[in-house]
């Protein structure tokens, strides 16, 4: 198991290399080409100045968070294969640059949705919270400048400028796209791509669905138990894997959390271990990573992940603005490098007893 920390690169980032070396337990980062778009080819040039990038301070490149999917792949578009070619060949430069864990998410139109990047938490901290009746008010084509006017000027994952000024074409995009067809197109990109996973040993790590259900009534897939055993029996190669991200399927509580991680076991390639405080159905905000500032059990969770045998990378995820840090919302130093030092500290005392 090895703690890491996601950084989006100098130019997108408000934390430094630097800064990410000082916290205790961090050797690596997960990162990206953030400037790039979905369906574009990674060089292997661009793959290894990020890659001297982050040696020279000390660090390594644990993972990719993201490799996004162009929107022809999940659609299942007749253009789809050349974008699939291209997505080859990047996890192809990405295995020749030793990098072998790829974190991607197979989500219609929108990434994660909250309706609030600042709610105001009793201590005085702000969170990235969700309320569910805010969002049946919201129609999605106003989704992108409210997210955008709160987002600290930073550019949000998943919610590019470019990528939300053809909002209206997406949608149009996804109008027939049923749930079925959606894995469906899944499915056919996992396979597509197998073959170079397997030469290169890069295991693929699907990101559930942010929150787990559907929203603007767009598909979702990647939800549950049941639809994450079912994507693990559809392609049943090691190399297809998933992200465990706590705070993602944490949302909906009725999503029992160490079982999916039993339920995954030996699949699960990159956990996102967070923390979330539910106030209501379909009402949530996120929380410290510490189990007694939100619901979850974060033991539980990562004695279940350690008693399963997990060997990937953990990250913290998502933390509160503190100490009036300023940054992309969900991504300040602060309060991640506690969670970061928090499960540390669960591992160590996990393992010594
Ligand atoms: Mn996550």
């Amino acid at each position: 198991m090895e703690i890491s920390f996601r950084w989006f690169g100098s130019k997108y980032d408000s934390i430094t290399l630097e800064y990410i070396r000082q916290i205790p337990g961090i050797n690596s980062v997960i990162t990206t080409l953030y400037g790039s778009k979905p369906g574009e080819v990674w060089s292997e040039e661009e793959i290894s100045a990020l890659k001297t990038e982050v040696k020279k301070a000390g660090l390594k490149i644990a993972g990719i968070e993201s490799v996004n999917i162009h929107d022809d792949i999940k659609t299942g578009a007749s253009t789809r294969n050349v974008y699939i070619e291209n997505y080859i060949k990047t996890l192809e430069n990405l295995g020749k640059s030793g990098i072998n864990m790829v974190c991607y998410n197979f989500m219609p139109v929108f990434d994660w949705t909250r309706s609030d990047l600042a709610k105001v938490r009793k201590d005085g901290s702000t969170v990235l919270a969700y309320d569910q009746s805010v969002i049946d008010k919201i129609d999605p084509e106003t989704m992108f400048s409210s997210m955008d006017k709160k987002s600290n000027g930073f550019v949000l994952p998943g919610w590019e400028p470019e990528r939300m000024e053809r909002i209206k074409e997406l949608f149009e995009e996804y109008k027939y796209v049923t749930k079925e067809k959606l894995f469906e197109n899944l499915i056919y990109f996992l396979k597509a791509i197998m073959p170079v996973c397997d030469k290169y040993d890069i295991n693929m790590a699907i990101h559930p669905d942010d929150p787990a259900w559907p929203v603007f009534g767009l598909p979702r897939i990647v939800t549950n138990e049941e639809q994450i055993v079912k994507l693990l029996k559809a392609v049943d190669n090691k190399h297809n894997g998933i992200t465990l991200c706590t705070g993602s399927l944490g949302t909906n509580p009725k999503n029992d959390l160490c079982k999916i991680i039993k339920a995954a076991k030996g699949r699960i390639h990159f956990a996102h271990v967070r923390n979330l405080y539910h106030e209501a159905p379909g009402k949530f905000e996120e929380a410290a990573h510490l189990s007694s500032d939100g619901s979850f059990d974060m033991y539980a969770i990562m004695k279940t992940l350690y008693d399963t045998g997990f060997n990937g990378i953990i990250r913290p995820d998502h933390g509160r603005a503190i100490w009036g840090e300023v940054s992309m919302p969900g991504y300040g130093l602060y309060d991640r490098a506690l969670g970061a030092a928090y499960l540390s500290g669960l591992w160590e005392a996990i393992e010594k007893s």
